[in-house]
């Protein structure tokens, strides 16, 4: 057995008009929460520290850079205490932030941050951008305007091996490995591929999913929002538990969810799903909560050496379209 304890930082509604310290001091209560529940990695959603800000339209360039976190986010002072946390109570984390790079490049990111050494172990910046670039409809409802604040991240879908967790350690088997994406990346199979072929044992996966937003659905506006709702959380799990299942491997989501400034809303469904596909716990709330589960990181072997052993069943040659077009 390789056990370790998966943890995923649940956050409820998190308004336009709310402090920083206030959400970091959620957060920062969230992390010691699932520390004292015996978490040895806990994921934070997208765009963690902030509001979801690209459902709005935000034309000022000065304005924008507020959302953005800029310099070093484990040290910088409106983000350093979340980092500092994990370093004191020794539970990783991975968090998504908003990136400004030096260079006034914007990224939709997460860190895996390994609180032992204090130090980034890797960062991916979000590779499928969903909505539009420009604002859909009434410029003052629920938009997706990531492809307009966000570049398309260049790190690729990079799985790593994460030091000082899996109890207890077997030479043979190796670190367990890790993989991240983010949001709109759980609904596609080569993403989730991409890490099954790097031999991935846990996918990372914070979001914000809209509920009730026909237009951004492409969905007839006569049904109703409750049944949209139902079927966004529906087709979340779904792409957690099939992926899961389709790479043998764990994975954990974490939402932000509830209505954001009375108004916007964001479905919860936090899990944590096994190799099978099973989902092993689950959000109770659309608030903000632990979803927290042992996870036997042997128990990816019977799909990667069984029904998905890639090296053996694979047939790549009659996959080509999947890359040529
Ligand atoms: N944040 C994010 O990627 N959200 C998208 C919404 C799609 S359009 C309503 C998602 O795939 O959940």
């Amino acid at each position: 057995a390789r056990k370790i304890v998966l943890a995923a930082a649940q956050m409820g509604a998190t308004h336009r008009s709310d402090e920083r310290p206030q959400t970091l001091a959620r957060m920062v209560e969230l992390l010691k929460q699932a520390g004292s529940k015996g978490a040895d990695v806990v994921l934070f959603p997208e765009t963690a520290f902030t509001t979801f800000f690209p459902r709005y339209l935000i034309e000022d360039p000065v304005e924008l850079e507020f959302w953005f976190e800029h310099g070093d986010v484990t040290t910088a002072p409106q983000t350093k205490a979340l980092f500092e946390t994990s370093k004191q109570i020794g539970v990783d984390i991975a968090v998504g932030f908003a990136e400004a790079t030096e260079d006034g490049e914007h990224f939709n990111s997460t860190i895996y941050y390994h609180a032992k050494t204090g130090s980034v172990l890797s960062k991916y910046r979000k590779i499928h951008l969903p909505g539009d670039f420009e604002p859909i409809g009434d410029k003052n409802t629920t938009q997706q305007l990531e492809k307009r604040y966000f570049k398309v991240g260049d790190l690729g879908f990079k799985a790593f091996r994460v030091p000082d967790l899996a109890q207890p350690t077997t030479a043979e088997r190796g670190e367990p490995i890790f993989g991240m994406m983010i949001c709109n990346d759980r609904r596609w199979a080569e993403a989730w591929r991409v890490l099954g072929l790097q031999g991935v044992e846990v996918v990372l996966c914070g979001y914000n999913t809209t509920g009730y937003a026909p237009e951004l659905w492409g969905w007839d506006k006569d049904v109703a929002p409750e049944a949209m709702r139902d079927l966004a959380v529906f087709q979340h799990k779904l792409s957690m538990q099939g992926h899961s299942y389709t790479n043998a491997c764990f994975s954990v989501s974490a939402a932000r969810c509830g209505l954001d400034d009375g108004k916007h809303d964001l479905v919860g469904g936090s899990c944590i799903t096994d190799p099978e596909g099973r989902i092993l716990a689950e959000a109770k709330t659309t608030e903000d909560e632990i979803v927290i589960a042992e996870c036997d990181l042997d128990l990816c072997r019977a799909g990667k050496t069984r029904i998905f052993d890639f090296s053996r069943h694979r047939r790549p040659e009659h996959y080509k379209l999947v890359t040529e077009q």
